[in-house]
């Protein structure tokens, strides 16, 4: 939302409705649009829960506000164009980074210039989505600052800086864009064609570093796609932010980071870097190789370099991607059990390491031959952009139940039902209300589970885990 409302900043009235802090964010946005102020809805649309409050309120606002033109961005909006424009009330889709492309749009609405020449946009022209070339990735330390002043006169910024497993006020911060892999699973390769550009150590530092004066943050968390690309940044972030005593966290590849010099890795951690989250995503190698995963990722790769981490006490938090398509259901069946044996052997060589089970929804990724296969298979998106709003393509978002035609039920029972044996015996470090009584409790209760490898019916760890909120990093933050 910042970095959108810092693009016409200086050229247009803005007010900003966070639906994720109205209790009815209906209220706020009927209000806005009653005063007459505005010509425009922007919403910023990722799939899940998120969707919840798009689709209804653009659709509400068509209805009653026909004059207001709806420009959706973010990964649903770039990745499901089709069913959004054709829903009748998406006027415009910008395309990946919208820095420029929000207000060339604007500026081009207004004035009735031609739409073609602005780059990231995607409209119907004669019924049909186009798509405008991409646009090179903008220099980041020449966007403008984000209007977090701005923000703060609509919602208090200490709302944004919760309390986490990495400190008492946490900033959330966007250092670059893309990533220069093509996994064929990810959402992210459609939007920037394996494409990366990140500010400098510099001008990071600089943003943390105000932040931190203003608002007493101290920890951080980088939401980039993959933060630790160049290790020359990395290096250079962790020594300027090294005396602030703050804690951070980013996202990485394993391949990138196992080239690190140990020096380096000693670095990051002594400048506050506590945990990192890689994409494993599976110990075999002819799958990591199917995903497309790139560089040089392998299974023994995944485990060496999680012990090795265990020297500069840094904690690894490691994605899966368990459910991928396959010859036959027995192969599907076959790896699942070898990734869930995988991630035990993992457990065993660095207990600390945190595991995320995400089962495999497919993105329109959109020439790889996992996506073929899976087009192949029967499976389709809905053709209707409120059937997005079901609870089975919810779960689907969340990468919990995903309708792959492959995946049968007694699978993804299997895939839940370990998750739930494996987080009673080893409870998350990014729980901060779990106190260690807590974690004893549940530790002890899934200890026969766990290691006679029966993971059927876990009631009294689940029950327990309702009962204590139990966080789950994959659908709350990492
Ligand atoms: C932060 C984040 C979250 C936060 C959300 C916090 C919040 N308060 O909203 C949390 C951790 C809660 C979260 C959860 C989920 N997330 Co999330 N999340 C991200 C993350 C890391 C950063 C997004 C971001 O803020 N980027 C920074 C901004 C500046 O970039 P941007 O969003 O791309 O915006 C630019 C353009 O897209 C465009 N734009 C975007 N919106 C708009 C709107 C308008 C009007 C305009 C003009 C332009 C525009 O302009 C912006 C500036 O250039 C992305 C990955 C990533 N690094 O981008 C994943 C990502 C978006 N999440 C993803 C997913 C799947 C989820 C979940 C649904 C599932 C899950 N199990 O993780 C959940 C459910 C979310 C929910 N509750 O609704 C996927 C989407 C995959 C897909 N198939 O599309 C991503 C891509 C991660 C990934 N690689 O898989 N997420
Ligand atoms: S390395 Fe990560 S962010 Fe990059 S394409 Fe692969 S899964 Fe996506």
């Amino acid at each position: 939302m910042l970095q959108v409302a810092a693009s016409i900043d200086s050229t247009h009235e803005w007010v900003f409705v966070d639906g994720n802090l109205e209790r009815d964010p209906w209220v706020q946005i009927e209000k806005q649009l009653l005063s007459g102020h505005f010509s425009y809805f922007g919403c910023t649309v990722m799939p899940g829960p998120q969707l919840k409050q798009a689709i209804p309120y653009a659709k509400k606002i068509k209805e009653q506000f026909p004059h207001i033109t709806i420009i959706w961005g973010g990964y649903f909006a770039s990745n499901q164009y089709k069913v959004s424009l054709d829903s009748g009330y998406v006027d415009y889709i910008i395309n990946g980074p919208g820095d420029t492309a929000f207000p060339s749009l604007l500026n081009a609405l207004e004035n009735k210039l031609p739409l073609d020449g602005i780059k990231n946009l995607i409209y119907l022209k004669e019924g049909k989505p186009h798509k405008t070339a991409k646009e090179e990735l903008p220099d980041l330390d020449k966007l403008p600052r984000l209007p977090y002043k701005k923000l703060n006169t609509f919602y208090a910024l200490e709302r944004y800086l919760p309390k986490t497993y990495l400190g008492k006020k946490t900033i959330a911060y966007h250092s670059s864009f893309g990533c220069p892999f093509t996994c064929s699973f990810c959402a992210v390769v459609p939007i920037y064609n394996a494409r990366w550009k990140g500010k400098t150590a510099q001008g990071i530092y600089d943003d943390v570093k105000a932040l931190k004066d203003l608002y007493n943050a101290d920890a951080i968390e980088f939401h980039d796609n993959n933060f630790f690309v160049s290790e020359k940044r990395s290096v250079e972030f962790a020594k300027l932010i090294k005396n602030e005593n703050m804690t951070w966290w980013g996202e990485a590849r394993i391949d990138t980071m196992d080239k690190y010099k140990d020096e380096s890795l000693a670095m990051l951690r002594e400048s506050g870097c506590k945990m990192i989250f890689f994409g494993a995503e599976t110990g075999n190698d002819e799958v990591l190789k199917k995903m497309d995963k790139g560089g040089t990722q392998t299974g023994e790769q995944i485990v060496k370099f999680a012990e090795r981490l265990k020297q500069f006490n840094i904690i690894p938090e490691y994605s899966f991607v368990l459910g991928i398509p396959g010859e036959t259901e027995d192969q599907v069946n076959k790896q699942i059990d070898e990734d869930i044996a995988f991630i035990k052997r993992i457990k065993k060589i660095n207990p600390q390491t945190e595991i995320i089970i995400y089962t495999y929804s497919p993105v329109p990724t959109e020439g790889s031959d996992m996506y073929e296969q899976v087009l192949a298979s029967g499976f389709k998106f809905p053709e209707k952009l409120e059937d997005w709003i079901s609870p089975a393509w919810e779960n689907f978002d969340l990468r919990k139940n995903p309708l792959t035609p492959w995946l049968k039920p007694y699978m993804i029972d299997k895939i839940k039902q370990f998750e739930v044996v494996l987080n009673g015996y080893y409870p998350t470090n990014s729980d901060v209300r779990l106190t260690p009584n807590k974690k004893r409790i549940l530790k002890t209760i899934s200890t026969l589970r766990y290691k006679a490898g029966f993971y059927k019916f876990p009631k009294e760890i689940s029950l327990l885990q309702r009962v204590w909120k139990y966080r789950q990093p994959e659908t709350e933050g990492f």
